[in-house]
């Protein structure tokens, strides 16, 4: 019975394997099975090719809508009879048959010409010379639309992060086939999304900044600069070792001649990196490329849905400003905005437990979404009527604290009022205004604060925004202001602004204002929580935000501090929808570094902190006055 038994067993087993396996091998098989691939090249007005993939349904009795993301990432894998394992933005899509077409935007990869980082949009073009992204994806369309067989005349175009600041640009002057958007995670702008927020510098974004700069793509090379690997290295204690930023300058030269010919490519010069080293504010250069400005007069056959993540580390700004701009300057157009408890992407994973870090949100949400939200809205638009009736709602948005979706028939919700809370000498919250007091802190730039116990690579911690930040709270350089623990549910809703006012010794600082849910003592673990982790206590970082207080009154014309003459910092901090529960307390805290998520402030005022010298970095003792307060939006139920 027993040798029985066991031959039983061991056939079970194997079954699973095959099936887990065969499941993974059918997904990858799947595209195989159903599209056909093409690879072409589409000539743009000003001559420059674009090398383009096209995905087709092999059953050829249908029509089929076109979907398409434009990427500087790379159409991979090249070659007709490599197949990517999914295509679209999800697998119902892929599965329900579309054509699905990536393209290599312009001076990236198999494109030709030359890239430009996020390439200024121009609004009234004189010739086939002025070119933008605009006129790429127009031209690309149009090529498509004519060219491709089975296709239905209707156009899509989706993408995340940067592929999702090109179906943004897709909008503009969009051609008359485009009749259904979404940008998500979508950049705005680089002053406030990625590589800077609010003037500082995202050092978490270093590795990242070769990303366009240095080197032309191939299919063979990776879009990575050659940099010695960093990821082994104590990130703090790395960039802490490094000083100023312009030691760094090193990493973006070739430090042997040999690397140039190790790439054996065209040597773009650090475009980037000069970019960044060369426009420490909000100039033209800047300005120019942010794509917010330009987001009226979208012809209204063009339905939008924006999508973004709630904590997501790298484009917060772009979504919430690309829905509310189109919202605002095109209000009888389809626009609708979904924003989830998601990092970077999160609705785009297939895993059932839904988490951020260490924080579990629920099962099956970005599955969910992908199924009720992302596939109706295109099959909606692309292959149904058209009609604005799609049974979605204007914003879909995710309450973190209770951790239930909720509709809005507008985004912003009109129904909110303020709630203000005062910081107050006492490590209160306070709604009635204190006496004016001032709270001291000693900012020592040799041991700044870490933004998470926790820290991640040098390329974007593209989890730490759920991060505890119990050790922060118990740091001498870091106030705290909290409440009482919380009789009744407290909900905040959309924008928060940080009226701070402050003094300094020295003549600039940066001020970091982080809004904190602190659990209760009997929370919950979950299962798969690292062992070090207990939810008892747990201060979730709901919503963060830093102001380089050079930039206090104006981006582009920066200016110092009188040192102790009491200043006024005001800073926005991106949307929230966050219930603190019954038991929880709303706890404030702020600081004046977050190490090495941004670069240092030397603390003295410099034109160019990029080229800052070790004696310009000073500690400083800076002072909060309890006249600075928090507000709060919240539903008005
Ligand atoms: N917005 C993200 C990013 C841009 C540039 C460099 C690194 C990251 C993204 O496209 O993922």
């Amino acid at each position: 019975v027993l040798s029985i038994l066991l031959v039983f067993l061991s056939l079970f087993f194997v079954n699973c394997t095959k099936t887990e396996k065969k499941s993974a091998t059918e997904t990858i098989n799947f595209v195989q099975e159903n599209y056909t691939k093409k690879e072409v090249t589409i000539t743009m007005r000003d001559g420059v090719k674009l090398f383009t993939s096209i995905y087709s349904p092999k059953d050829k009795t249908k029509t089929y809508p076109i979907l398409m993301q434009r990427t500087p990432y790379s159409c991979k894998p090249y070659g007709l009879d490599q197949f990517k394992d999914k295509i679209g933005p999800n697998e119902h899509l892929m599965k329900d048959g579309y054509i699905v077409v990536y393209q290599d935007v312009r001076g990236r990869w198999m494109s030709e010409g030359i890239y430009d980082n996020m390439r200024a949009y121009i609004p009234n073009k004189k010739s086939e010379k002025d070119i933008d992204e605009s006129s790429d994806t127009y031209d690309t369309i149009d090529w498509l639309v004519k060219n491709v067989k089975n296709n239905n005349g209707k156009v899509g175009i989706w993408g995340i992060s940067y592929p999702g600041f090109y179906s943004t640009y897709a909008t503009l002057d969009a051609h008359p086939a485009l009749v259904a958007a979404s940008p998500q995670a979508c950049i705005g702008d680089f002053f406030f999304d990625d590589f800077h927020h609010n003037g500082a510098y995202l050092l978490s974004y270093f590795r990242a900044t070769s990303l366009f700069g240095t080197i032309k793509d191939t299919p063979t090379d990776s879009a990575w600069y050659s940099m010695p690997d960093l990821k082994t290295k104590d990130q703090y204690q790395f960039f802490l070792d490094a000083g100023p930023l312009k030691n760094l300058n090193h990493f973006f030269q070739y430090e042997t001649p040999d690397q140039a010919a190790i790439q054996g490519k065209e040597k773009i010069d650090d475009i980037f990196w000069k970019e960044l080293t060369e426009h420490p504010n909000y100039d033209s250069l800047w300005q120019s490329k942010g794509i917010i400005q330009h987001l009226k007069n979208i012809k209204p056959h063009v339905a939008t849905m924006v999508v973004g993540g709630l904590f997501d580390a790298e484009d917060l700004y772009g979504p919430l400003e690309t829905y509310k701009t189109i919202e605002a300057n095109n209000p009888d157009n389809y626009n609708t905005l979904v924003f989830g408890p998601w990092d970077h992407g999160g609705w785009s994973r297939t895993n059932v437990d839904n988490k951020v870090g260490n924080y579990y949100f629920g099962d099956s949400i970005s599955l969910n979404f992908q199924k009720h939200i992302e596939a109706k809205f295109f099959d909606h638009f692309l292959k149904g009527t058209g009609s604005k009736e799609t049974g979605l709602p204007e914003a879909y948005v995710f309450d973190s604290g209770k951790k239930v979706w909720r509709n809005f028939t507008s985004w912003p919700p009109t129904n909110i009022s303020e709630k203000r809370f005062y910081l107050n000498e006492k490590n209160e919250l306070s709604e009635n205004k204190p006496a004016l007091k001032e709270v001291k802190f000693y900012s020592d730039l040799t041991k700044p604060v870490p933004y998470s116990e926790d820290i991640k690579t040098v390329f974007t911690p593209r989890k730490y925004m759920t991060d505890d930040q119990r050790f922060a709270a118990r740091r001498p350089d870091v106030l705290i202001y909290e409440t009482d623990v919380l009789s009744d549910d407290f909900t905040i809703i959309g924008d928060i602004t940080a009226d701070l006012n402050v003094a300094t010794t020295g003549t600039d600082a940066d001020w970091v204002v982080k809004i904190i849910d602190v659990h209760p003592p009997d929370a919950e673990d979950y299962e798969g929580m690292q062992d070090h982790l207990k939810m008892s206590n747990y201060h979730l970082m709901v919503r963060s935000e830093v102001m380089r207080g050079k930039f206090r009154d104006s981006f582009s014309q920066p200016k110092p501090f009188v040192p102790n003459q009491t200043t006024e910092v005001h800073i926005k901090l991106q949307d929230v929808y966050h219930t603190f529960k019954k038991g929880h307390k709303l706890q404030i805290q702020v600081q004046s570094t977050w190490f090495p998520l941004i670069d240092l402030n030397p603390q003295t005022f410099v034109e160019n902190i990029f080229q800052a010298d070790e004696n310009d970095f000073v500690n400083q003792t800076h002072t909060v006055f309890t006249s600075s307060s928090i507000r709060f939006n919240v539903l008005n139920e």
